[in-house]
């Protein structure tokens, strides 16, 4: 049994209405069958909310611009389900319209080696964002209308949440952003049935729904959840505005099955199969469920490869390097990189786009701001919008920048850039102002867990260049990269980096290459591994060292999430190993020596140098000999290992 329906805007407009209402009617039952076959089968999941949206789900699926032969089309209309756990509708709705075997997802939903899972993953073909932090869809789809603006797509992003999820901050958030930017490309359903998990949405919290919206600048219609004709209608007049538009669709959990409606119960709890028996009676619908259980006893789990390449390359110029010769901060060497970036590659077919917290003057992204407006996207202090709409963006074939201070672009929003990383994204995210450095504005903003939180995050990586020069060449290597990077800086000016015969370490002959460690001095009695802000500092100290004819090897690690094999080997071997850095002595550069050491069966000494505690403030320079990070310290430090 398939249900292909290959029908895209152009074939819409050949079936007349009545046709398409009826088309519609039909496959919303097919549909219910599905929801109810799937979660019964699978003894989980969402059936009600899923049989409460699945009307409006259909009408959109059926009259948006879209092919499901060609899912990655770029100049398709994208649907955002930010309620991943509809994710029963969802796969129905898709199946339905042609993306894949609906029996497929009935059979395998949420079974171990399928790729329906309990929420929605965007490997599944059709899916364009994976969901089920709720709040985070309207920022993916502001991202994505924004995107398709700036591209001339001429494309439109619908998104479909829930009552309850209104409640979640991040979508005022949204609202402001997409209301700024006047995204009339950009229209948002509200599955209104009134239930959340544990009851009436009045009583749970309190919200004008509607007024909020209004409030924020969009327009606001409202529509029978159930009543394709008039969904229809409505979604037509919301094509038709000059604003973004928000449906609040009056709806009915469970619709269809009278013992499953309105009750919150059935938000989350699935049927016997003698219920479920019994509903599809009423829906007047086959009950299928022996023929689905024996596939998905018979299904053998099987690594699948994702339907679309996540990670396409971007056409951009990396420009010739910016030599710094005297004492430079790592955030103008951004800045100035991004600003030629920017002017060299204007026109290009994959934009640079630059997102910005307020904090431009700071993180340097003014210039690029000044030359190139259209691509500097103000975002306000809304950085949990920030970091889910420049993660959607950058999955659209542009390069996408937000910068912000450490604490905001990565412990702020870490579950964004979590689910940045599960959605494949391809966000730079360049962060300013991390650890002790930041000196005297104290310790809510010395960020000292950049590279420990980034070392949860499968796919994303890490880069912390050590002075002016290695900045400008990271962000020169990194503008046609794709996936995900944090590139970290501290705020104060550092002395440029020189070789043991005092010339520039990281000249215009040096190329970046992500992994690689760099050693800045040779010995054979320690080994420091020095990464970011720290390193001038500790070359200093090894340098006064090699006056005293003490001569210990120094590494540069620009990677701390890497460090290869050999140079730990070779360091266990010479005596004591360091690691210095501007982090916490958790979770950082120290960890990932500590790992390697395991790893490669040595057995070494391992000296940490970093934060031990939460710092305080003062001038950066007095912080780090209160916690033994400056050169005379380091010295000390290192000698008494020695001996
Ligand atoms: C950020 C976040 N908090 C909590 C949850 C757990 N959760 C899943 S669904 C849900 C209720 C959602 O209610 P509503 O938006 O009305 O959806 P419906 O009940 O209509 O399906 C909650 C609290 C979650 N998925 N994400």
């Amino acid at each position: 049994m398939r249900y292909k329906t290959k029908l895209i805007i152009e074939e819409v407009h050949k079936v007349s209405k009545n046709d398409l209402i009826a088309k519609i009617s039909k496959q919303a039952k097919i549909a219910r069958q599905a929801i109810l076959h799937m979660t019964t089968l699978s003894g989980s999941g969402h059936p009600g909310g899923s049989m409460s949206s699945i009307d409006i789900m259909l009408s959109i699926y059926n009259t948006m611009r879209h092919n499901p032969d060609f899912p990655d089309w770029e100049e398709r209309d994208k649907m955002v389900a930010s309620i991943g756990h509809i994710s029963p509708a969802v796969y129905s709705s898709l199946g339905i319209m042609g993306y894949f075997p609906l029996e497929e997802a009935i059979a395998h939903f949420r079974q171990y080696g399928s790729i329906f899972e309990g929420h929605i993953e965007r490997e599944v073909p059709g899916v364009e964002w994976s969901s089920g932090n709720l709040g985070q869809g309207l920022s993916a789809a502001a991202g994505f209308a924004i995107a398709s603006k700036l591209k001339h797509l001429g494309s439109r992003v619908y998104v479909i949440m829930g009552d309850g999820e209104q409640q979640k901050g991040q979508l005022s958030e949204a609202r402001r952003f997409a209301a700024k930017f006047n995204l009339d490309n950009l229209i948002a359903v509200i599955d209104y049935n009134q239930l959340q998990i544990s009851g009436s949405i009045h009583e749970v919290m309190p919200q004008n729904i509607r007024k909020s919206w209004e409030a924020d600048g969009w327009q606001v219609m409202e529509v029978n959840g159930h009543d394709i004709p008039l969904i229809l209608h409505t979604l037509e007049e919301a094509r038709e505005a000059t604003k973004p538009v928000m449906i609040l669709a009056h709806t009915i959990m469970g619709k269809g099955v009278s013992f499953m409606e309105n009750k919150a119960k059935y938000h989350g709890s699935t049927l016997s199969k003698e219920q479920c028996s019994e509903a599809l009676a009423e829906l007047e619908m086959p009950n299928e469920l022996e023929n689905y259980q024996s596939m998905r006893d018979a299904f053998k789990p099987k690594a699948h490869s994702p339907k679309v390449d996540f990670h396409p390359a971007l056409a951009l110029k990396p420009g010739k390097p910016m030599l710094y010769a005297s004492e430079s901060d790592c955030r103008g060497a951004w800045g100035n990189a991004l600003a030629d970036l920017g002017k060299i590659n204007e026109g290009s077919p994959n934009p640079i786009v630059v997102v910005d917290c307020d904090l431009a003057s700071s993180v340097k992204t003014s210039d690029f701001r000044d030359a190139l407006p259209k691509y500097f996207l103000q975002s306000g202090i809304m950085e949990h919008h920030a970091a889910v709409m420049s993660g959607a963006i950058s999955t659209m074939g542009i390069q996408c920048f937000w910068s912000d201070f450490g604490v905001f672009g990565i412990d702020e929003t870490y579950n964004m850039q979590r689910l940045n990383d599960i959605n494949h994204t391809n966000l730079k995210t360049v962060v300013t102002h991390v650890g002790i450095d930041v000196g005297a504005d104290g310790k809510t903003h010395q960020c000292i867990d950049y590279i420990s939180l980034t070392r949860n995050l499968f796919d994303t990586k890490i880069i912390c260049p050590a002075d002016a020069n290695q900045t400008d060449r990271v962000i020169r290597w990194l503008i046609d990269k794709p996936g995900n990077y944090f590139v970290t800086m501290g705020r104060s000016k550092l002395p440029i980096l020189k070789n043991q015969e005092g010339e520039i370490f990281y000249g215009t002959d040096y190329c970046f290459e992500y992994g690689k460690a760099d050693v800045l001095r040779i010995g054979d009695r320690a080994t420091v591994f020095v990464t970011g802000t720290l390193t001038a500092r500790a070359t200093k100290a090894v340098d006064a060292l090699r006056e005293e004819g003490l001569f210990i090897e120094l590494i540069a690690v620009s990677c701390p999430l890497e460090i290869p094999a050999e140079l730990i080997t070779e360091a266990a071997r010479k005596g004591p190993i360091f690691s210095v850095e501007d982090h916490s002595i958790h979770g950082g550069l120290g960890t990932t020596i500590t790992e390697a050491i395991v790893n490669a069966g040595v057995k070494a000494k391992l000296i940490r140098c970093g934060a031990e505690s939460y710092p305080v403030s003062g001038e950066s320079e007095e912080l780090f000999q209160a916690f033994g990070l400056d050169c005379a310290s380091l010295k000390k430090r290192f000698k008494a290992a020695l001996s």
